[in-house]
């Protein structure tokens, strides 16, 4: 290594611990909350378990939380858990792990009354004002399962609690975790994994019988609509690279539902959420002409099967985009979001303050989780109760939290009813790979948990990691791979880089390396054209597939030849790479599911169906390292909660 690129000989860190938990987002600040109270009664019993954080950002503002939020999506109250089961089946299109949502239900209000019990403040009802929600004090609902919240600073007020709970001392930031290793002695099983400081030059390798994979969904695998002068813009956080699903995948970690998707209708170029203007404000969405597209595109919802998982005016998100994405292919756009009728309607009754009131709210749902949006109004000189914002479905995201069900397959509680054989195996949230957990956007068949839930989740996973560690107390981790091995494969992109550089006169152009940034181009080029991006308007086919999977096969020969001139570049070459395989994951899935399970996120043109009689199951998928094949299967799906 030369030092002209700042690249010396690294300093390396190794450290065993019992648990580690990998992420510092909702989920793993559940985790970190709740695990000392667990590693309290394990010391209790005699036994000192030693737990340790690691985050690839900085915990106060890292994750999709890190702007902020206007509400909180998951929040019981009133409502049964069971009813949570039946909405998210539905939104799902009715395949979901029931157990999972469940689970998450029955345990979330509890993780709400603790945000406010830390200082978030949460919307009340009229008379209600300053009474906690955990004394009966009634939110201000957006919708049925939603509340609204001032939560600018949502994510330092969690990350402060977990921060409190683990203390500093066991709190990694700024370490990338690139790569989990299995054990030497069973290959099933997790032991160990590595990454590297994003600031100083150190790579740390830690040792444990357990950790939590909670590094969030994967952003930017597709070809953004953002492009040019908006690169870098996104709905979900762009820092979330898949991490989660290829390195679970990488030592065995069975997958599921990995064709699905969220492609969120959002607030055009800004990305600002619907949510709040459709629920609180009550606007209406319409087309150029002016006209009610839900209304007027009705009777599409009764084709191929789809009206199935219609009830009422009540229908999934994915149908919800479908009515939209028709309207936008039978050239009736620009869509619109009519702000200006919602406003004039709320403030029909309201003094002159109290509708100074409601604009600065307009405003501030953006301000409070996505800063851009008001960035856009602002320099188009757009006032939302006078003027109108555009609608588009966004480019796609994976993830497993919110309006979507990518992820891991887990195991799931045992005390749930009707629970068959094949949804446990022993620890909750526990992936197929023994010691490896998961939360969040990280678990699979179990969408809207949103940000609760996934803090909820984290704490269901942290309680089953100290009793996984509690059981296996005796055993000592030993990794499969050595540690040189694994810093030479952390440094590969920049020895390509020192070993190549002087070939060519401009250092971006050389036939021995590609760049993270040019490797990103391809790849979203890739799943853009032929995998159900926008530019087809999310359609694709068995032969569009068959051509993904031959770019993408090369493309990952090309990732062993990514370069890195500094510390940024090698965290933007195995982001890469963690994107690639969740892309890859993501594309055999689609391939496998002969039918178009999710109108609206996308289609399988040469499948337009929804097929209940042979698809109404989960599809998972396992990556074999050895020879770098993946193998997919259908996984039986069970209704636990009746209709
Ligand atoms: O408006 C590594 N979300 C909403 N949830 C709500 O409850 N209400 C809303 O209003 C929501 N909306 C919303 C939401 C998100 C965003 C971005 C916007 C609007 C603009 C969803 C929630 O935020 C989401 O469900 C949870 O945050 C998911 O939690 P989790 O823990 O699964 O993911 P995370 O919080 O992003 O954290 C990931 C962490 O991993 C770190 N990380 N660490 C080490 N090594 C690696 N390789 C790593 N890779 C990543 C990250 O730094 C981070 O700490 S609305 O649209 O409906
Ligand atoms: P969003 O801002 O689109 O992320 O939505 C926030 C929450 O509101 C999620 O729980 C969505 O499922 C829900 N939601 C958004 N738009 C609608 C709508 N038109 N009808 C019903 N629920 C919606």
């Amino acid at each position: 290594m030369t030092e002209e690129y700042g690249f010396g000989n690294p300093e390396i860190i190794e450290e065993e611990v019992d648990i580690l938990l990998i992420g510092g987002g909702m989920a793993a600040c559940g985790a970190g909350f709740e695990i000392m109270q667990w590693i309290e009664e394990a010391r209790k019993q005699g036994v000192d378990l030693k737990v340790k954080l690691v985050d690839k950002a900085a915990m106060d503002r890292s994750g999709a939380v890190a702007q902020g939020l206007s509400a909180i999506n998951t929040y019981m109250g009133e409502n049964d858990p069971s009813d949570y089961v039946r909405y998210v089946r539905q939104d799902l299109m009715g395949i979901v792990r029931e157990d999972l949502v469940f689970d998450v239900g029955r345990h979330v209000d509890d993780s709400v009354h603790n945000f406010e019990k830390w200082g978030l403040p949460i919307w009340k009802q009229p008379g209600d004002e300053g009474k906690p929600l955990a004394d009966g004090g009634k939110p201000v609902r957006s919708g049925r399962w939603q509340i609204m919240i001032n939560g600018e600073s949502y994510k330092w007020i969690v990350a402060e609690a977990a921060k409190k709970s683990l203390g500093l001392e066991n709190i990694q930031e700024r370490v990338f975790i690139i790569r989990l290793v299995t054990d030497k002695n069973d290959p099933t099983r997790i032991a160990g994994a590595a990454g590297f400081s994003v600031r100083d030059h150190k790579l740390y390798i830690y040792r444990f019988k357990c950790c939590l994979m909670a590094a969030g969904g994967a952003v930017n695998v597709f070809r953004p609509r953002s492009v040019g002068e908006g690169t870098g813009r996104a709905w979900y956080p762009v820092w979330n690279a898949g991490s989660t699903y290829a390195m679970a995948a990488e030592v065995g970690a069975e997958l599921t539902l990995m064709e699905n998707r969220f492609v969120p209708a959002r607030f055009k170029d800004g990305y600002g959420p619907v949510g709040a203007w459709f629920l609180l404000f009550k606007a209406q969405a319409m087309n150029a002409a002016g006209e009610d597209y839900q209304t007027r595109n009705a009777d599409l919802l009764q084709k191929n099967g789809y009206g199935k998982y219609v009830k009422g005016h009540a229908m999934g998100t994915c149908l919800r985009n479908h009515l939209m994405m028709h309207e936008m292919k039978e050239g009736r756009g620009p869509i619109f979001m009519d702000t200006p009728t919602a406003m004039k309607n709320l403030a029909a009754n309201m003094t002159p303050r109290e509708i100074k009131h409601l604009e600065a709210e307009a405003w501030e749902d953006f301000l409070d989780m996505t800063i851009g949006q008001c960035g856009v109004w602002a320099g188009e000189n757009i006032e939302p109760d006078k003027e109108m914002s555009e609608l588009m479905p966004t480019e796609p995201y994976l993830l497993g939290s919110h309006a979507g069900c990518a992820g891991i397959w887990c195991s799931g509680p045992d005390d749930v009813p009707g629970t068959p054989e094949h949804y446990h195996w022993g620890y909750n949230r526990m992936t197929t790979v023994k010691g490896l957990f998961s939360a969040g956007d990280g678990v699979g068949a179990s969408g809207h948990k949103f940000s609760s839930g996934s803090f909820t989740e984290g704490r269901i996973a942290a309680k089953a990691l100290v009793k996984f560690a509690m059981d296996n107390r005796d055993w000592k981790p030993e990794m499969e791979r050595s540690v040189d091995d694994l810093v030479q494969e952390i440094y590969r992109p920049v020895r390509n880089f020192l070993e190549h550089k002087d070939y060519t006169t401009a250092i971006d152009i050389n036939p021995h390396y590609i760049t993270p940034k040019m490797f990103q181009f391809r790849l979203q080029k890739v799943m853009d054209e032929y995998v159900a991006g926008v530019s087809t308007m999310y359609q694709t086919n068995a032969a569009m597939l068959k051509v993904a999977e031959k770019k993408l096969d090369m493309l990952r020969e090309d990732s062993l030849k990514m370069r890195a001139k500094d510390l940024h570049e090698l965290l933007r070459a195995w982001e890469n790479y963690h994107r690639l395989f969740a892309a890859f994951a993501h594309m055999k899935h689609i391939q496998f599911r002969e039918e178009t399970r999710y109108p609206g996120y996308y289609y399988r043109t040469d499948h337009l169906d929804l097929d209940d009689d042979n698809w109404r199951c989960f599809v998972n998928s396992t990556y074999n390292r050895d020879t770098g094949e993946w193998s997919l299967k259908k996984v039986d799906w069970k209704q636990l909660v009746k209709e």
